[in-house]
């Protein structure tokens, strides 16, 4: 007989996950040693939330559940913040925690939290794993993070529980079950579409198409991966003009010419919403307003194609689901019904000349010097994570993602410490691509002990710190609302001191070249290097 723990361990390894990440406690000493001997390795990082970040990024990447594994009570309480990214940013999470034995007394309340309601409003389905069914509810949790939307499962086990034998043997336990992203097509239909519906929803698209001039589709965090080919053929041989949002920038190749921009409060979103409101047929390809700070998304009116409901189950009201691969498999069969002639050029040229509108600061680097330099010294095929901050903005909208998959950021929680963590999971699940952060030094300074996690487990990348002194993004919205200047500026932490700490090459230069330069040697040695660079926060303006 197995024990329970030994079942749980089974089910995570059967069902294809090579990977745990976590921090230990003495209530999961014994999962953790399950695990290792079902062959799953244990990601040991330095603070649970960093771990919950890495695992959901890694699972997401892999096409399965992310797993974090935390100790009870001050280990459980620190997954709000990976629980709240996975609901937000539909990213599917497994959160396994320790809790008190549910046979200790009444009395005994050290460390007892009400861990399962705590998480239950953020989380699809929270159990415990008993003795009598460790494999089934392992199996459930797991099953549910990949139902779309993506979002986390939240499950304790005491250590008591742990060590009990199950009813079940090993044999019985292993049911080869694989909760795999099976793509849209699956999803779709487990929420119960017509799929008969595509061909009627292609005609009247295109019927809409053929009476606008300026239409525009934005697409959006509900756009399943496996479609970006179908999509990218629609887009381009109809020449329609594009935009998307951060949360699936590469989707569409944002170097083409009917490529719009990037929409949700980025850097130059009042250009961005203008375009909006300049369209006369918005297309809301898998747009989930999760990602927007704004309300244009209830104001303008939007042709709306979901193929599932958007994050917290939500729908515009009046939308039908329809299956993405499906429409735009109709959709390719079709001609274009009208010709749309680069309607959006004036916004387009607008948004690059943006880049370029730079100021002569001394001994820092102008924000459009740092997307040109980093976007030229790595291939297009690396995948990029970034902080929140001015930062964010920057990249948000000016990193030129050219493939599906390659950008990573905290939109709909719009999290800090998001970027870091992110680039340990993404390294770890396509150790042959190379990974590139760009964090704030406030964000860099919640979570850069992580680097030293990333060379421990052999996750190198790049992290570029924008040093600024400050949290530049909450420092020009005090500006921005007339406030007195007040406690917006920190001390500095000498970045290339901070990465030696941790055991990896740092450098700080101002110099757009030598930047580019340490770079290229960095990905092509496969090493880790950290760059600081100076910015002038007062730059931030001209772009935002
Ligand atoms: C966990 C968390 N705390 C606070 C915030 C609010 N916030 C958003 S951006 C920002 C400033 C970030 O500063 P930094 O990392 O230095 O980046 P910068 O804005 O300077 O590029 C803050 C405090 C947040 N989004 N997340």
């Amino acid at each position: 007989m197995p024990t329970t723990a030994a079942a749980t361990a089974k089910a995570i390894a059967d069902a294809g996950i090579e990977r745990v990440f976590g921090l230990p406690g003495g209530e999961i000493l014994v999962l953790i040693d399950e695990l290792r001997r079902a062959g799953v390795d244990f990601v040991l990082m330095r603070h649970e939330a960093n771990a919950g970040i890495a695992a959901a990024v890694y699972g997401k990447l892999r096409g399965q559940p992310g797993v974090v594994l935390t100790t009870l009570g001050p280990g459980a309480a620190n997954l709000m913040l990976p629980l709240s990214s996975a609901y937000l940013d539909q990213e599917p999470l497994l959160a396994i925690s320790a809790q008190i034995p549910t046979e200790f007394p009444d009395s005994h309340t050290h460390q007892l939290l009400p861990l399962r309601e705590i998480y239950s409003p953020l989380c699809r389905y929270v159990d415990t794993i008993t003795k009598q069914d460790a494999g089934d509810v392992v199996r459930r949790a797991l099953g549910e993070c990949m139902r779309r939307p993506f979002g986390p499962a939240y499950l304790t086990l005491s250590a008591r529980e742990a060590v009990k034998d199950t009813a079940a043997s090993l044999v019985d336990v292993a049911r080869g079950f694989q909760p795999r992203d099976r793509g849209p097509e699956r999803a779709a239909l487990r929420g119960g579409v017509d799929n008969g519906d595509a061909l009627q929803r292609a005609r009247e698209l295109t019927a809409l198409l053929a009476k606008a001039t300026r239409p525009l589709v934005l697409i959006g965090l509900g756009i399943h991966s496996s479609n970006a080919q179908r999509i990218r053929r629609w887009v381009t041989d109809w020449n329609l003009p594009v935009a998307v949002t951060p949360k699936v920038k590469g989707i569409v190749d944002e170097t083409a010419g009917n490529f719009v921009g990037v929409i949700s409060g980025m850097a130059a979103d009042g250009l961005m919403c203008e375009a909006l409101a300049a369209s006369d047929l918005l297309i809301g390809l898998g747009l989930d307003p999760v990602e927007v700070d704004k309300t244009w998304h209830a104001e303008l009116p939007i042709h709306w194609l979901l193929e599932s409901a958007n994050v917290g189950g939500r729908l515009p009201s009046g939308v039908a689901l329809v299956d993405h691969g499906r429409l735009l498999d109709a959709l390719e069969a079709e001609r274009a019904p009208a010709r749309w002639p680069a309607p959006f050029q004036a916004f387009q040229d607008k948004r690059r000349r943006l880049l370029d509108d730079r100021t002569e600061s001394v001994g820092t680097m102008w924000p459009g010097d740092i997307i040109r330099a980093l976007s030229s010294a790595v291939p297009s095929e690396t995948i990029v994570t970034t902080d929140v901050g001015s930062h964010k903005y920057l990249f948000g909208q000016f990193w030129p993602s050219r493939q599906p998959e390659t950008f990573w950021m905290s939109n709909g929680l719009s999290g800090m410490a998001y970027g870091l963590s992110a680039a340990v999971g993404a390294k770890l699940a396509r150790p042959d691509v190379p990974v590139l952060a760009a964090v704030g030094d406030g964000g860099f300074s919640m979570n850069a002990q992580e680097l030293e996690t990333a060379e421990r487990v052999g996750a190198p990348f790049v992290t570029v710190v924008l040093e600024d002194g400050s949290y530049s993004l909450i420092k020009l919205a005090q500006e921005g609302r007339k406030l007195e200047r007040y406690r917006m500026d920190f001390g500095p932490i000498d970045t290339v001191k901070m990465a030696e700490a941790c055991g990896v090459q740092g450098l700080r230069t101002s110099n757009p070249d030598e930047m580019a330069s340490a770079v290229k040697a960095a990905v092509e040695r496969r090493r880790s290097l950290v760059i600081g660079v100076p910015v002038n926060y007062e730059d931030y303006r001209r772009l935002f």
